[in-house]
């Protein structure tokens, strides 16, 4: 990977107008691409987005951009899975799952009843362990986690190895949570997806690795989450710079989690 250069290819598609506009948004994504590899990972965006649960697009953008800047490979987190019966389970064991990553408990109940809201951005929300305040102020757009790719076969090696299913939606968001929890100042992640069609969730944090959980919500369900729980006193300027512009491989025989 050294030595080459790369490209950020971003997608967003939405539903009843752009989300400027206040259209619905459908789905995003992200790739890092050689000049090569373009054509494949653009199509394979425009797939996600055309083919989509939450529903049919009616506005799409795609765009690439050169990325000027060294890009480091990181080792994924560790996984796990743990078992739900009912998304109050689910909730109720991601509550713990956060507390052993040293979010307080007071500062996750303020977090699960901000969610609805929380549901509506499309990318992700800051949240400030410290305050139990929102810290972002980026609104309905959030934080988006860009520039960061896991090579398939890389995923795939790895897969085979840990007797894991070939999903490509946990890749990526297994690749997010690594990316996520390597900026020293984020404590914790919680999210689960706004897709109608899929139940399972995570916690991750640095040492507590990638907690999956098999039931957040109900099926037919379109609100999904994505929180980042933060040391508010660190600089989240730096901290929202690192996840939207630092290019960072995914790969298992990379650099372990915990650089930045
Ligand atoms: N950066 C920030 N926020 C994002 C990003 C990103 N790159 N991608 C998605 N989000 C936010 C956004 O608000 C979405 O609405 C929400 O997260 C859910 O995204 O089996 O599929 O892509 O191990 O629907 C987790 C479990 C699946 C996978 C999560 O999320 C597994 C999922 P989705
Ligand atoms: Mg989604």
């Amino acid at each position: 990977m050294q030595g080459e250069t790369y490209y950020s290819v971003r997608m967003r598609a939405s539903q009843n107008g752009s989300h400027e506009e206040g259209g619905k948004h459908i789905s995003g994504g992200e790739r890092l691409s050689t000049f090569g590899g373009l054509k494949d990972a653009v199509n394979a965006l425009l797939d996600k987005g055309l083919s989509h649960s939450r529903g049919k697009p009616d506005f799409m953008q795609i765009q690439f951009e050169y990325v000027d800047d060294p890009i480091r490979a990181i080792h994924p987190l560790q996984i796990e899975t743990n078992d739900a019966n009912s998304a109050e389970d689910g909730k109720a064991l991601a509550t713990e799952l956060l507390q052993q990553a040293g979010v307080p408990g007071d500062v996750i109940e303020k977090a699960f009843r901000r969610i609805d809201e929380f549901s509506e951005v499309r990318g992700a929300v800051l949240f400030d362990v410290r305050s139990g305040k929102r810290v972002d102020e980026r609104k309905e757009k959030g934080v988006r986690v860009s520039r960061l790719d896991w090579p398939d076969a890389d995923f795939r090696e790895w897969a085979a190895k840990r007797g894991v299913p070939l999903n490509s939606r946990m890749k990526e968001a297994l690749a997010v949570a690594t990316k996520v929890c390597g900026h020293p100042a984020v404590i914790a992640e919680l999210c689960w997806s706004d897709d109608p069609d899929y139940i399972t969730g995570y916690v991750a944090g640095k040492k507590l690795g990638y907690q999956r959980i098999t039931k957040m919500k109900e099926y037919g369900d379109e609100s999904g989450c994505r929180v980042f729980f933060v040391d508010g006193s660190a600089d989240l300027n730096d901290c929202i710079s690192y996840l939207e512009k630092k290019p960072l491989f995914i790969q298992a025989g990379g650099e372990p989690w915990n650089c930045h």
